[in-house]
């Protein structure tokens, strides 16, 4: 377990705009963890802190960073300014935080004007970020594409034995039985 602590250099940067927005991104550091992909996790705020933010995205290239995961919730504009510094490719998580529950955040990422683009994925999708991040690591070492690929037999094995259930009992039996 490396828990973002990891003395090998970081091949990928997690910043999350509060420490509010760390629950929601457990399951993707957890993914992370545990396919053993060197991570670091900062809270750093593109209002609250805007230097350290900057300087976040200005070094992350030359500290051996190769993708940027960016959460945040509202005005979400953390994302959009961490890509301003970095030619790093930036994947926005907007969070469900506030009164507009991450409409406000998917809207402000997703939006970029042209120029700098970040990436989204959906509102609270920690995992997907996690996911799509070791993807862009697999472009150049076939590390990753193997341990994509074994996620997603595991994937497709564990929706082929609900199946498999379902056929067998019928659906009010599989509902009465707990299954989902
Ligand atoms: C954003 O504002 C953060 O990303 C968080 O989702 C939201 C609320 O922050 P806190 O007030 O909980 O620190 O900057």
């Amino acid at each position: 377990m490396n828990q973002g602590k990891s003395k090998v250099n970081p091949l990928i940067g997690v910043v999350i705009g509060s420490d509010s927005d760390l629950p929601v991104m457990a399951s993707g550091l957890e993914l992370l963890e545990e396919w053993g992909a060197p991570f670091e996790v900062k809270i750093l705020s593109a209002h609250r802190t805007p230097k350290e933010a900057a300087d976040f995205a200005q070094t992350a290239a030359k500290r051996g960073i190769k993708v940027i995961i960016a959460a945040a919730g509202m005005a979400a504009h953390l994302p959009g300014v961490l890509a301003a510094y970095t030619h790093l490719p930036v994947i926005g998580v907007p969070i469900a935080s506030g009164q507009l529950k991450g409409i406000d955040a998917l809207y402000s990422i997703v939006q970029m004007p042209p120029g700098i683009p970040v990436a989204s994925v959906g509102i609270n999708a920690g995992r997907n970020a996690a996911i799509l991040a070791i993807e862009i690591l697999g472009l150049t070492d076939p590390t990753w594409q193997d341990k994509l690929e074994m996620y997603r037999k595991k994937q497709a094995e564990a929706v082929l034995d609900k199946n498999a259930r379902l056929e067998e009992c019928g659906f009010r039996a599989y509902l009465d039985g707990g299954q989902l």
